[in-house]
């Protein structure tokens, strides 16, 4: 069978470094904007950040709602409001749906501090690759930060003024040191963390176990695999998904690496429809964390 290999340095240091200007920066911010995957709210959720702004007003935006359920990510909504948070969605995608945020910033900074009419600085923070810097381009109405589909992206602190009483502040990406297991298997499969510090075989097959639990049948009809007899092996799955897929290297046999690729690519670019990999009841066994607990992890 094969091992899942796990060396994974969670923290590098420019994640340190940000967490160090947060710090600094943090008494001259208005308000925070927490970026979150609208597929996994709690996981994307830095509880390092919730520390350093913990005295600060956030609002905790739920981006790349396009790709998540609906009805899941209204239930979080509900639920992060439920518990004293202001929540919104939004795909930044698609730039109308971001506009309420920036009134939305300054009611709350308003509001909460009992400032008014003054000048609102926004921290826009987050893990890596939630869509901070396209929000950020969304509010903007131009391209003012860079943007590309891999964690870690951003590597400087980058201040926008978007109007005369607003300036918006984008930050790197930062994880931190302990994830439970499931948080990270989430985060991996969302391409929060770096693939190459991560083994795709890895991320795969926790992208399968979230697969085979939450949407079988979306994971059969896509690879053309049979619902009710699939195998329990992730290692047999992916060959098989490998081999419908004509991923077959000389001698026939499957190139591994390219079925887990393939897998990995298509659940992180929503190939198989709107899916969440978490959900706010705790009941709901589609998304319980015990789908992870026979993945092996050694290193
Ligand atoms: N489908 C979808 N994709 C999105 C959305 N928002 C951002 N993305 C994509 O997500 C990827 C990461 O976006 P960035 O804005 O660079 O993310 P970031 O949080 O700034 O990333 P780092 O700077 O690396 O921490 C890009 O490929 C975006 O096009 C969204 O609402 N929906
Ligand atoms: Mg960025």
């Amino acid at each position: 069978m094969r091992q899942v290999h796990r060396q994974i340095q969670w923290f590098p240091g420019h994640m340190n470094k940000t967490r160090r200007l947060i710090e600094e920066q943090i008494n001259r911010i208005d308000i925070v904007v927490e970026i979150l995957d609208a597929r996994v709210p709690q996981a994307s959720r830095n509880p390092l950040l919730e520390e350093i702004t913990a005295e600060k007003p956030v609002l905790l935006v739920l981006n790349k709602s396009d790709l998540a359920e609906s009805e899941l990510t209204a239930a979080w909504i509900k639920q992060f409001e439920a518990s004293g948070y202001h929540a919104a969605a939004v795909t930044s995608t698609e730039p109308k749906t971001v506009t309420g945020i920036l009134s939305r910033c300054r009611q709350i900074a308003e509001k909460e501090t009992g400032k008014s009419g003054n000048k609102v600085n926004v921290l826009v923070a987050g893990v890596p690759n939630v869509g901070k810097s396209t929000i950020i381009n969304a509010l903007k109405k131009e391209k003012k930060t860079s943007v590309q589909n891999k964690p870690g992206h951003t590597r400087d602190f980058q201040r926008i003024v978007v109007s005369n009483t607003m300036t918006l502040i984008d930050t790197p990406g930062i994880l931190w040191h302990k994830f439970e297991p499931e948080t990270g298997f989430r985060l991996a499969v969302m391409g929060c963390i770096k693939d190459s510090i991560l083994d795709s075989y890895m991320i795969a097959s926790a992208a399968l176990l979230m697969l085979r639990n939450a949407y079988p049948d979306r994971l059969a009809s896509r690879y053309n695999l049979e619902e009710d007899d699939m195998p329990l092996e992730e290692e047999a799955l992916i060959e098989l998904i490998g081999r419908s897929r004509g991923m077959i290297r000389k001698g026939g046999v499957v190139d591994f690496e390219r079925a887990c690729n393939i897998i990995i690519r298509e659940i992180r670019d929503g190939k198989l429809g709107r899916m969440s990999f978490e959900s706010p009841d705790p009941a709901d066994s589609r998304y319980s964390p015990d789908i992870f607990s026979d993945l092996q992890i050694s290193g």
